[in-house]
């Protein structure tokens, strides 16, 4: 049979007849996408405001960097890192020089890159820190995601995550987010090696911690010598507003970690930087992966990257971040309790009196796709190349599912 003949009812039994049945996607079947829209099977059009969890900043299919992936996809797409190619150096030249830090690892998704990251600690743990053989530990936040792994799993406190799937990663321990206390508490273990945290936790429903959190993190962990691993594999790349979250304190971690946007969602590419004291650590033969650092991959990162700085995503991530804060704000107060968020990263907590499921499935056939989290959290993420008309256009949409439960 032919994809494209496929009706979305079709597709919808297809995945669920042979797929895994890992997910229970919003029942939309897409075949299109450009800028901040998609399109079903049947023609009709949707404001996306996940933004495929926030890999398509650029928007969708974005003309250059669907043109570099092109362009590299004539020439060279693998080598395998056995060998050099044309493309990776200057990759990593132009991402450590944009963001401030001695060296750049590259791998693929987002949760192999906080494996990395945490391969990265240990080993600095035992070599730098002099941890005893065997005992580096890592603290993580509770509400922490960072992927689907048996570590990150491991790290993970929420039970549908986990469950199941033990015997755990040993040496990983949680405290509460935002909790500088605890964290001293914590880090004054001597066998400390890292604490990994979001800036802004995303799948725990955009929790963002109070103003200076960054901060009292960095001088901690300074104070203790822990590496600070910042997962800005949601947060970065202007979703939050700035090209990194922490940019909103001025502090920079030890160890960073980009995912998602970094391809814009052509293909995955993720990244750990760190400077030269840490990243020194791994040594050839002690870490790597078949794609990770491949042309095609760094082609297209460099271009996604270009986009985001010349078309200025961060600044309109941070100031749209305000008017779409501020228009869902005439939502009234019994539909809608909470609104929270930085940029273009945003939630809204729907009240207990509506289904939020049932308000994603009506905003779908009203033309906008989002999703749920933990139950009455709804997302709102829109590629960061909308416009404020289109934000405004958004939150009308919205605003008129929300009064269609008050009938
Ligand atoms: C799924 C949410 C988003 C992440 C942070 C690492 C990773 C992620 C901060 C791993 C991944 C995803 C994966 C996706 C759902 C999703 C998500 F719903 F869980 F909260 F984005 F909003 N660090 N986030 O958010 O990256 O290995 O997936 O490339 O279905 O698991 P990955």
């Amino acid at each position: 049979m032919a994809a494209q003949d496929l009706s979305s009812k079709e597709i919808f039994e297809l995945e669920d007849q042979y797929g895994c049945r890992n997910y229970s996607p919003i029942p939309v079947a897409l075949c299109r996408g450009e800028g901040i829209f998609v399109w079903d099977v049947e023609g009709k059009r949707y404001y996306d405001f996940l933004s495929a969890y926030s890999a398509v900043n650029q928007g969708h299919c974005h003309p250059r960097i669907i043109n570099a992936l092109k362009r590299q996809a004539d020439k060279l797409t693998l080598v395998s890192r056995a060998f050099y190619s044309d493309q990776l150096g200057v990759y990593e030249k132009f991402m450590t020089e944009l963001l401030g830090f001695d060296r750049l690892l590259p791998m693929n998704t987002g949760v192999e890159g906080g494996e990395s990251a945490c391969k990265i600690a240990r080993k600095w743990g035992y070599e730098v820190k002099k941890i005893p053989n065997g005992q580096a530990k890592i603290i993580f936040a509770e509400g922490n995601f960072w992927g689907r792994t048996l570590s990150a799993v491991s790290a993970s406190s929420d039970p549908s995550c986990y469950e199941g799937f033990g015997p755990y990663m040993p040496g990983f321990s949680l405290i509460p987010y935002n909790d500088i206390p605890a964290l001293e508490k914590a880090l004054q273990d001597p066998t400390v090696a890292a604490f990994m945290v979001e800036p802004i936790q995303g799948e725990a429903g955009v929790v963002v911690p109070d103003d200076g959190y960054l901060k009292k993190v960095r001088e901690l962990c300074t104070k203790y010598n822990v590496l600070w691993i910042s997962d800005e594999v949601q947060t970065g790349l202007g979703r939050a507003g700035k090209l990194l979250a922490s940019d909103y304190e001025g502090v920079r971690p030890d160890i960073l970690i980009l995912g998602k946007a970094l391809s814009g969602g052509v293909v995955p590419v993720s990244a750990v930087l760190a400077n030269s004291n840490v990243m020194d650590v791994i040594k050839p033969g002690t870490h790597g992966s078949t794609y990770g650092g491949n042309p095609l991959a760094c082609a297209v990162a460099r271009e996604a990257i270009n986009v985001l700085l010349e078309e200025k995503l961060c600044e309109n991530s941070e100031r749209l971040g305000h008017v779409l804060r501020a228009e869902l704000a005439k939502i009234p107060k019994s539909m809608i309790t909470t609104i929270r968020g930085k940029g273009l990263m945003c939630a809204i907590v729907v009240h207990d009196s509506i289904p939020a499921y049932e308000v994603c499935l009506r905003l779908r056939d009203a033309g906008l796709l989002t999703k749920t989290t933990h139950g009455q959290i709804i997302r709102l993420a829109p590629p960061l190349v909308i416009t404020e008309q289109q934000i405004k256009e958004g939150v009308a949409i919205i605003q008129k599912v929300f009064e269609s439960f008050a009938k």
